[in-house]
């Protein structure tokens, strides 16, 4: 059925609702499925088809990200319905693609060669995981893209043998990455929640519609948001923040992660959310103010971390899309709740 994903070293048999043809073995968890080296990694570019060659994007050069920024504007992901489409900027762009410790040939693309257009693209990024309990280095895969033009014509298994291949080069055999189509690979899900800011252009726009039986104007108040802060101190995070915001989340991702068992419509996303001094709903009703004032029309939320403790009491919804977080090349206990994942991908 999966044609590609079949000869993967993903867990075929985490798939839902599918039974596994893949024998147990004594696979062990904490560890990755296939065990390679560098040495054992392939010296030659995996072949593009004839017209097409890889290129190496660096993002440091406007021209070349505004490349990839009309790549991802025209082609990258869209909801169900096709209504809307990712239209990440240019800078948050380069800032995604480029943490402390990134290697700018993990930056990958794929050029037709009589133009020299950009058709397609994938990246990885390092990030340090804990699994269960087991710290290892990996890369976190994101904004894989093909053409419209070039669809279901199986460029993309090349394009994740390729950076596969690159990665591994560079002594990483492991990696992490969230999609909303399910696929082999999957070890956890977690859902979208959308908190209205914006009602009147949301409904006016699709994104969302006023309850039968409920009025606009009704529907409005609901969805007011304090209009100055309500904790002390709640202002944006400057430099000089940096050490201590960093020990906070990493601090709480440690607890997280020590339990696993019980343990243009402009959306702002919830990130890493930590409150020790005020309750966390009220940071993020101040979360809720600030996105207003910064002209967000919308503040999303994923059900992961402890985030279900102020989705219902701040009016958030569903959404109709899913996030499943997949695991390259690790072997799992099993998969985990949402509450239970501590990751954000931008
Ligand atoms: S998820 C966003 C992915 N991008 C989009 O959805 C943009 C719009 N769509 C497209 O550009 C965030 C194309 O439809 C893409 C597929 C390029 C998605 N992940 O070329 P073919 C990420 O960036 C499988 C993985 O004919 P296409 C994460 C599909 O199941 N696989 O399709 C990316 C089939 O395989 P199968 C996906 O539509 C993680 C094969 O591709 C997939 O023209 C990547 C068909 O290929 C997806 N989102 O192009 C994995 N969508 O076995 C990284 C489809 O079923 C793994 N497929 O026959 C780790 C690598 C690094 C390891 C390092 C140690
Ligand atoms: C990872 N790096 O489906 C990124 N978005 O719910 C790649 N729905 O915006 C993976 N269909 O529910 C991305 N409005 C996977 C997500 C792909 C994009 C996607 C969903 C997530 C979304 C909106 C619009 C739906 C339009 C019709 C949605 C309803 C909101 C409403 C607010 C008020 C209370 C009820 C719900």
């Amino acid at each position: 059925r999966h044609k590609f994903w079949s000869t993967q070293p993903v867990s075929q048999e985490l798939m839902v609702g599918t039974k596994g043809d893949e024998p147990e073995g004594e696979r062990k968890p904490g560890q990755p499925l296939r065990h390679q080296t560098v040495e054992s990694t392939r010296k030659e570019p995996y072949p593009l088809p004839a017209g097409f060659e890889w290129a190496v994007l660096d993002v440091t050069d406007e021209a070349q990200l505004d490349e990839i920024y009309t790549l991802l504007n025209r082609h990258y992901v869209e909801d169900d319905d096709n209504m809307f489409r990712f239209d990440y900027s240019r800078p948050f762009l380069r800032w995604a693609v480029c943490p402390p410790g990134y290697d700018p040939g993990l930056h990958l693309g794929v050029k037709a060669s009589k133009s020299g257009k950009l058709m397609g693209v994938i990246t990885a990024i390092p990030q340090g995981m804990v699994v269960e309990g087991t710290p290892s280095s990996m890369v976190e895969i994101n904004f894989l893209c093909v053409h419209k033009k070039l669809r279901s014509k199986r460029l993309a298994p090349v394009l994740i043998k390729e950076i596969t291949r690159r990665v591994n080069l560079t002594g990483v055999f492991s990696a992490v990455y969230t999609a909303g189509v399910l696929l082999p690979g999957a070890v956890g899900v977690a859902r979208y929640y959308h908190r209205t800011i914006n009602l009147k252009k949301l409904v006016d726009v699709g994104f969302t519609r006023v309850p039968r039986g409920k009025t606009m104007a009704r529907q409005q108040k609901l969805y007011r948001v304090p209009s100055e802060p309500i904790t002390k101190g709640f202002r944006a995070m400057r430099e000089e923040d940096v050490e201590g915001a960093w020990k906070l989340v990493m601090n709480y991702l440690k607890d997280c992660v020590q339990h696993p068992t019980h343990s243009h419509i402009y959306a702002a996303y919830s990130y890493y959310n930590v409150a020790t001094t005020v309750p966390l709903r009220q940071l993020m009703k101040d979360c809720l103010g600030e996105a207003k004032k910064d002209g967000q029309d919308v503040f999303n939320a994923l059900n992961v971390m402890e985030n279900d403790e102020f989705l219902t009491d701040l009016n958030f919804g569903m959404g109709d899309g899913n996030l499943n977080y997949y695991l390259f090349n690790w072997q799992t206990e099993g998969r985990m709740k949402a509450s239970e994942i501590g990751l954000v991908l931008l």
